[in-house]
């Protein structure tokens, strides 16, 4: 391969990076997608996944992990700020619609920690930690180097009530 060939296939390879919105570059190993004004970042340390959300909303943002359509199946980490108040609850959802706490469900249990946020003007970020594999049925299993399905949501500005109806809610996917 001479020299032009591998420049345009290096380049190629980061344009597609790119494009997929998608930040390899970061060398405390978070990854970063941009979609639809949610920004996502994402490393795994150990067993764990560490995560941080922001979202286009002062209400409830959240995030949803290797469902199928909307948010059905999903393990979803939703979250709220009021003032220096954060609260980050471990659901699962029960359908494309809907999502409840893992503790409501039988055997179902909250596997997040480290629970962290603030809100800005219009928007807020949380960050938390989850095991790649709490041993939860409403966790899915997840490992680094996977493709994943996410969903991410937000409610109405200043809703923080984490059981309202989303405002917002698109599908992409990543890789953890
Ligand atoms: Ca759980
Ligand atoms: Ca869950």
């Amino acid at each position: 391969m001479n020299k032009k060939i591998l420049f345009s296939a290096i380049l190629s390879v980061l344009l597609l990076a790119m494009g997929c919105g998608e930040n390899p570059f970061d060398p405390d190993g978070w990854k970063t997608k941009s979609y639809e004004n949610f920004t996502l970042r994402w490393r795994v340390q150990g067993s764990n996944l560490e995560v941080e959300l922001q979202g286009p909303s002062t209400g409830w943002i959240a995030v949803g992990f290797a469902g199928s359509y909307m948010m059905h199946d999903s393990n979803i980490i939703i979250g709220a700020v009021s003032g220096s108040s954060v609260s980050i609850r471990d659901d699962f959802g029960v359908d494309s619609n809907t999502h409840v706490s893992d503790s409501s469900l039988q055997g179902g249990q909250q596997n997040v920690s480290d629970k962290a946020g603030n809100e800005g003007s219009g928007s807020t970020t949380i960050s938390f930690t989850t095991p790649l594999d709490s041993g939860d049925l409403y966790d899915n299993v997840l490992a680094a180097g996977q493709s994943c399905t996410v969903v991410l949501m937000c409610g109405e500005n200043g809703n923080d009530n984490l059981d309202s109806d989303y405002r917002t809610i698109v599908n992409t996917s990543i890789t953890i």
